[in-house]
């Protein structure tokens, strides 16, 4: 969670394996893609940046947030990936739809996490506002990319461990 005091886009460097190696599939919505194409960015940068060469990772795209559940459960079957990155982006409207994605969505990628063999990784970001959204894309409290990233790099070296 980002917050006053947390910055996504700030972690210890010291504490992240090197990702030489490493395989990586980003499943991206196209839902509010100003943010989560920053989200996407910041992610592939991050994986560079600790030593993942960008041939490793495959980005494959799904229309909205709720079908990362299908896309990460393909690239968990499908993909030689080692960790699934998932990012989307859910804003609040007028009706309750907005509470029905995230928790689809949440709930669907937490049950695929129980089964699947790679880590699957949650970068979906549940916001009130836009400007929450833009906020955590690259604003003022840093990108959920970069911490999603990571993650992944984290998990993928549990896993190895
Ligand atoms: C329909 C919808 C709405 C209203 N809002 C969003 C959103 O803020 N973020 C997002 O990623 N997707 C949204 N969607 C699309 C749904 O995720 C999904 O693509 C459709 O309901 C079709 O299954």
């Amino acid at each position: 969670m980002a917050t006053a005091f947390h910055n996504l886009s700030s972690y210890d460097t010291s504490t992240v394996p090197n990702a030489m190696g490493m395989k990586f599939g980003i499943v991206l919505a196209d839902w509010n893609e100003r943010f989560t194409y920053a989200m996407a960015e910041a992610a592939v940068e991050t994986l560079v940046e600790n030593g993942a060469d960008e041939k490793d990772i495959v980005i494959k795209h799904v229309p909205g947030s709720f079908e990362l559940i299908y896309g990460a459960a393909w690239m968990v079957d499908n993909a030689d990936v080692d960790a699934v990155i998932a990012i989307g982006c859910v804003i609040r409207g007028d009706t309750p739809h907005f509470d029905y994605i995230c928790q689809g969505t949440t709930q669907g990628l937490a049950e695929l996490n129980l089964r699947a063999e790679v880590p699957v990784i949650y970068g979906l970001l549940t916001c009130n506002t836009p400007l929450q959204a833009e906020e955590r894309c690259g604003g003022r409290l840093g990108n959920k990319g970069t911490e999603c990233a990571v993650t992944a790099i984290k998990m993928v070296a549990y896993n190895g461990a």
